[in-house]
């Protein structure tokens, strides 16, 4: 069987997760689930890169050792892929024992080769990024990313001979196109080695300054530099150069790994030329992405438009999270995110054709088979097209998913969907039934089923809870082995014919689009569905103004910290804060009290939260809560509470 091993980049835990890190996650999952379907053994890593002048910077700021802070923030990252039902096999964690081992082991033994050497360095150092830049490298002076000063330090140092191995990396890249794809980030990474311009790498960090780091094997008085420290991950976690045992490393190695732009120099230029200093293969494919952006702007936390994945997820259904964000990417360009756009593609891909299609077929084969799957007579010329179709889509299909090329796959196969829908229009089952042609009724309702198990099947890497639902309505169960694919792709037919079968499928809800402002009359339940609250009863209590006892305890109170507060992006009279509940992540309040308060003197009192209220966007930001206030004569004052975070008032 052969083998595949896909890789996330390992996120710092400098700051909390969010879509982004979910994004190129749940593309690592489902890469590893397709490569499953098709037979492979395959595997995932993820985890935590947690080393380097960040974490500590970012640890000092919320006053805890850097250990007991990057604890934290990768048990956060640990828990968002639980929710996200993320199927990794390994989560390495750089503090791990084990990885420091294997980063001494390659340290030495590139050392040992002559290929790191001793020597002085002055060089701008940007901290955001933990990496010197050459002087061409600063845009006006400043940090291309950070858009900030680099410090200019100048120290001894131990240094990598990247510059050996530049013309040797430029051949590989040349001799193999795809090493390096889509094909703009491997032209990016050749524009890098134009010319002799590769330099050296400085890959310590003395002790004096920063002392957070995996000690150099053959000098006490140094620690690694975070970025060779972290590549290392993606074979210390296979066991290389730490447990004696390479079983792992034999079977998975060499890697796919994933990573977004952001990181293409590291992964494009040093970590292929570490490889080749230590005498090991190279990885398999370097996928670069691009950016989620939020209305055309970098997520940011200053910009208060940081996407929360859990709530999308939990929102809109994780499945239905995971189909938009592998189908509006196009894999390498950036890609914009929102409630409206994710709303329409479930709407459309999913509620109207796919969703459709499986609640018209099985309620039909309800009514007129009493729910169990019909024979197949003589094909028509209509329907080899639906087989022919699905056959084309599914063979197009595994080829883009083996590219990348994830949102193609997607759309490809969504046109036998839609030519399904068509089919039942131009059959009409309904007009063969009443006129009695029971047999070609039969035909057409089996043609529709052996096909949408197909597609059922498919989707397993995108949509993994709903593929096995749907062929759960098909009377399948679903069990992944290595002629599945196979099977799939050359049989006609998979059901059994009488077998029983759902009589209903009701698998994407339909969800309307968010309201701008103040939607008063607009409740959520819980699928995120709106409906219009039922007007008001008028009887004798609420005529004085009186409420039940019942109606109050619907309330749910809450006190909370408010972590961090700041002016609204595009409205003057609201502020944007997060607020500590006591939950696992703050909460996004948006709240229209920017008249009577500056955001610099709410940071760190305590409020009380209605905690239960539909999140409501606000000027394009949502807010899952309203924090409470009491007016007297002009003047605003917030409720305070000496309560813990989260205790409920009741
Ligand atoms: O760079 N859109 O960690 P990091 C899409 N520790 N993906 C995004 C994104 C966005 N807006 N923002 C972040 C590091 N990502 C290093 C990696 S690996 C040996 C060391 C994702 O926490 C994307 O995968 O800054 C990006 O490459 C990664 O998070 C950066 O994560």
């Amino acid at each position: 069987m052969s083998s595949f091993y896909v890789t996330t980049p390992i996120y710092y835990v400098n700051a909390r997760p969010h879509l982004g890190h979910a994004y190129t996650t749940i593309v690592a999952d489902a890469m590893k689930r397709f490569y499953r379907l098709i037979g492979a053994d395959a595997r995932m890593l993820t985890g935590t890169d947690e080393h380097g002048d960040k974490i500590v910077k970012a640890a000092t700021k919320e006053n805890k050792s850097p250990k007991e802070f990057v604890d934290g923030i990768s048990a956060e990252f640990a828990a968002l892929w639980k929710d996200l039902k993320i199927d990794y096999d390994q989560f390495i964690r750089t503090t791990d024992e084990n990885h420091k081992k294997s980063v001494q082991a390659l340290l030495q033994r590139i050392y040992d080769k002559g290929d790191i050497y001793y020597g002085e360095y002055g060089g701008h150092y940007c901290f955001g990024c933990e990496r010197f830049y050459t002087e061409k490298e600063l845009e006006d002076g400043l940090c291309p990313q950070h858009k900030t000063k680099p410090e200019y330090i100048s120290e001894k140092n131990y240094f990598f001979k990247m510059s050996k191995y530049q013309e040797w990396l430029k051949q590989y890249i040349l001799d193999n196109s795809d090493f390096i794809r889509p094909e703009r980030y491997r032209n990016e990474v050749l524009a890098m080695l134009e010319g002799n311009v590769l330099e050296d790498l400085c890959i310590s960090r003395p002790k004096s300054r920063l002392e957070w780091g995996i000690e150099l094997p053959f000098d006490k008085d140094y620690v690694c530099y975070v970025w060779f420290d972290a590549l290392a991950n993606y074979i210390s976690a296979l066991g290389w150069g730490n447990s004696g045992d390479l079983s792992l490393y034999e079977k998975y190695w060499p890697a796919e790994h994933l990573v977004a732009k952001d990181i293409l120099k590291p992964h494009g230029i040093f970590w292929p030329t570490m490889l080749k200093a230590a005498d090991l293969p190279v990885y398999r494919h370097l996928n670069v992405h691009g950016y989620w952006l939020v209305k055309d702007t970098k997520m940011s936390k200053s910009l208060g438009n940081v996407v929360d994945p859990r709530f999308a997820s939990e929102h809109f259904g994780l499945d239905a999270f995971r189909y938009f964000l592998l189908r509006d990417m196009h894999f390498g360009s950036d890609a914009s995110y929102s409630e409206e756009a994710l709303i329409t593609r479930i709407n459309s891909d999913l509620s109207n054709d796919l969703g459709n299609l499986f609640s018209r077929v099985l309620s039909m084969n309800a009514k007129y088979f009493e729910g169990q799957i019909p024979a197949l007579g003589d094909l028509t010329a209509d329907d080899e097209q639906i087989f022919a179709s699905v056959d084309n889509a599914a063979q197009n299909y595994i080829q883009l998913f083996k590219e990348v090329r994830f949102s193609y796959a997607l759309d490809g196969l969504w046109e036998p969907i839609r030519l399904m829908n068509k089919y039942v229009d131009s059959q009409a089952p309904w007009t063969l039934y009443k006129e009695g042609k029971t047999e070609r009724l039969a035909c057409v309702i089996r043609v529709l089923m052996e096909n949408m198990y197909k597609i059922a099947v498919l989707l397993y890497p995108v949509m993994p809870e709903s593929s096995e639902k749907m062929q759960a309505q098909l009377g399948k169960e679903f069990i992944l082995h290595t002629k599945l694919i196979d099977d799939l792709l050359t049989c006609r037919v998979h059901l059994r014919t009488g077998a029983a079968v759902s009589g209903a499928s009701n698998l994407f809800p339909r969800f309307e689009k968010p309201a701008e402002e103040k939607p008063a009359d607009i409740k959520t339940n819980k699928q995120g569905k709106q409906k219009k609250e039922p007007a008001p009863k008028t009887d004798d209590n609420t005529e004085k103004g009186l409420i039940e006892f019942a109606d109050f305890q619907k309330l749910d109170l809450r006190v909370g910290t408010i972590l961090a507060a700041e002016q609204h992006p595009d409205a003057d009279k609201l502020l944007r804060f997060d607020v500590d509940l006591g939950e696992d992540t703050p909460r996004q309040i948006i709240s229209g009290i920017a008249e009577h308060f500056k955001p610099s003197e709410l940071v760190g009192r305590k409020v009380v939260v209605v905690a239960n209220l539909p999140p409501r966007k606000l000027r394009g930001l949502v807010s899952h809560g309203m924090i409470l206030t009491a007016e007297k004569e002009d003047h605003l004052s917030l409720l305070d509470s000496s309560a813990p975070n989260g205790a409920k008032i009741s």
